[in-house]
């Protein structure tokens, strides 16, 4: 039986993608840059610098900005999406992941969250989870964001764990890279893993008990 579970946020534990791409699209917007939701694919597990570079490339508009306008584009951005997060409740997390959350504790299963989200304190306090995670990892203390291995590394050092004994679990394909850089065993929800599942409603301590 795995001894930890490391969670991403976004996409896992509860849906913020819409509100990154409201606060994105209304951004992109101003500077004359449209995209749907088929983009949006693209910036889930994403930090917030390399979403934007991404947006401004639909125009190849990247070295049109210096570095202080870029970073203060992505602050308003982050201004507009913290207003729309402002109203998460614990109605917002996802199908099955309340009862998971329990029987992990039940069963004294360390559990850790590696979100690429400077946001995802916030976030867990709106979902009154926080209590859950032995670790969180500070995505501003982390060197190279999501594919790199960094943010899950962080999280496997802070619950004291290795690779083998945790699963980390994800909704992007630059989350599961990072997971298996890592050399931890991935699941994937609506994305290929180790281990890939349709929703989290599948994610139940049976199956952790499987693995
Ligand atoms: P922020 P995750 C990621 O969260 C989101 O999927 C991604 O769309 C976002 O750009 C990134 O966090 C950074 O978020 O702007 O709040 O710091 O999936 O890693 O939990
Ligand atoms: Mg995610």
């Amino acid at each position: 039986m795995i001894k930890g579970i490391i969670f991403d946020l976004d996409g896992v534990i509860t849906d913020t993608a819409h509100y990154h791409f409201i606060a994105w699209q209304n951004l992109a917007k101003e500077i004359g840059i449209e995209f749907d939701e088929v983009f949006n694919e693209t910036l889930k597990g994403v930090s917030r610098m390399e979403s934007l570079e991404r947006i401004l490339k639909l125009k190849n508009l990247n070295d049109k900005y210096t570095i202080e306008e870029k970073e203060a584009l992505a602050h308003k951005k982050n201004e507009a999406y913290k207003k729309l997060i402002n109203n998460i409740t614990s109605k917002d997390l996802l199908p099955g992941i309340k009862t998971l959350l329990d029987d992990l504790k039940a069963n004294n299963i360390k559990i850790a969250l590696a979100s690429a989200s400077k946001n995802a304190l916030s976030i867990l306090n709106h979902l009154n989870i926080t209590s859950y995670f032995d670790y969180i990892v500070d995505a501003s203390k982390i060197a190279n964001s999501k594919p790199a291995p960094d943010t899950f590394l962080d999280a496997l050092n802070g619950l004291n764990l290795k690779a083998d004994e945790v699963i980390g679990v994800e909704d992007a394909n630059a989350g599961i890279e990072s997971i298996k850089a890592c050399n931890i065993k991935s699941i994937g929800i609506n994305v290929k893993g180790d281990i890939s599942l349709n929703s989290t409603k599948e994610l139940t301590f049976d199956l952790l008990k499987t693995i």
